[in-house]
């Protein structure tokens, strides 16, 4: 999984990547000229996996991961080019989930070329941006698909796929995202090609400096009305994240009135709100911790693993992380016949303890 932080300049996104790191990628209130991306591998801490560790006692536990992207360049240098440059729409398409920074702090050098803090009108303008971008892909592909409808080339797929661009389009252009569709499995497939921006999950983090954090009420539930949104102070917590001695990062915390770190914070968030869940894989090697999204069955779990599990899936001997430690080992949950044997289109449950039959 991976989330892409995006936002307009300036917006604290390399400062919010740096809190999730402890890291100390470039940050400036000037136009950075490079593109390139910066990646953040942050672990999912969860509780359940050093339970398992306890129990099966592997050489290490491994914890699921989520990857930030904060990419350099990703908003357009010049006026009229639109907010994103090319570089940073192709980061945009590639990340499964985007997370908009918004500005909420005041800083007087980047007022001066970027005004005022405005997080709604930020967000207005980035909302927009996306829907724009997917009519332009939308429309073309409308087009093509009816140039070739009147070329005789009748085929029931084509014809289904002009409905559905059809819907796409009168979607957009009601200015409502392709994600608000009511979908098919199958239009997702047919619409995964198209990597539509307004189709990723999407949440918002307020980036409030050390005096507003907590006094943006208002402006959180307008937010609240379109996306979920978090808040953070980005500039304090990237100083905290680099503080070594926990105590004393703790004792800030407090005083602050900020219950866990950015990273916990936010994958915690993150997690929540796009839909995200966990499952594992148990031995003594290895005790893992894996993450899919609500909704994907055993074979897409088994391809997070390896895709030669994907590929040669037989079935999958699922049990859950509840019933395990209720009868108290892997034994107890087979005599117990809570250990289920389950097919390719099974939908994973978060905490399924997952162990893949498969042939290649
Ligand atoms: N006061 C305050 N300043 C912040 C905060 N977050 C970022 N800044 C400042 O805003 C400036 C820009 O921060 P960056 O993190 O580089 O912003 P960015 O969105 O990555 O900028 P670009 O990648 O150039 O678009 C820096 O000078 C930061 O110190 C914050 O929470 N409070
Ligand atoms: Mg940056």
């Amino acid at each position: 999984m991976n989330i892409g932080l995006i936002g307009l300049p300036k917006s604290g996104k390399t400062t919010i990547f740096n809190t999730l790191t402890g890291q100390s990628a470039e940050i400036s209130e000037y136009v950075s000229q490079k593109a390139e991306p910066n990646v953040a591998v942050v672990e999912v801490l969860d509780e359940r996996l050093a339970k398992l560790a306890q129990m099966y006692r592997p050489k290490r536990p491994i914890y699921a991961t989520i990857q930030f992207v904060d990419f350099v360049g990703l908003t357009a240098g010049a006026a009229g080019q639109g907010v994103f440059s090319s570089e940073g729409m192709q980061m945009i398409k590639n990340a499964d989930a985007l997370s908009i920074v918004a500005r909420n702090f005041d800083d007087e050098v980047i007022s001066q070329t970027y005004g005022d803090p405005d997080p709604l009108a930020e967000l207005d303008t980035i909302t927009t941006e996306l829907l724009l971008a997917d009519q332009i892909v939308a429309e073309r592909r409308l087009e093509r698909i009816r140039a070739d409808l009147l070329r005789g080339k009748k085929t029931p797929v084509l014809q289904n796929e002009e409905q559905l661009v059809r819907r796409v389009v009168n979607q957009l252009s009601e200015a409502q995202p392709v994600r608000t569709l009511e979908l098919t499995p199958d239009d997702h497939k047919v619409l995964s090609g198209f990597q539509f921006l307004s189709a990723k999950p999407v949440f918002v983090l307020l980036n409030s400096s050390e005096d507003n954090y907590g006094d943006s009420g208002e402006t959180l539930t307008a937010i609240e009305e379109y996306y979920p949104v978090v808040e953070f102070a980005g500039n304090f917590e990237m100083e905290l994240s680099r503080l070594e001695d926990q105590e004393e990062r703790e004792a800030f915390m407090q005083d602050f009135g900020i219950h866990a770190s950015a990273r916990t914070r936010l994958t915690t968030f993150a997690y929540h709100t796009l839909g995200y869940i966990s499952f594992f894989t148990v031995g003594p090697d290895e005790v893992r911790a894996w993450t899919i999204r609500k909704g994907e069955t055993a074979v897409d779990a088994a391809g997070v693993v390896h895709s030669d599990l994907a590929r040669g899936f037989i079935r999958a001997e699922v049990f859950s992380y509840d019933d395990l430690v209720e009868c108290g080992s892997e034994k107890a949950v087979k005599a117990a016949g809570r250990l289920r044997v389950e097919g390719r289109s099974y939908l994973v449950q978060d905490g399924d303890i997952i162990n893949v039959r498969f042939n290649v």
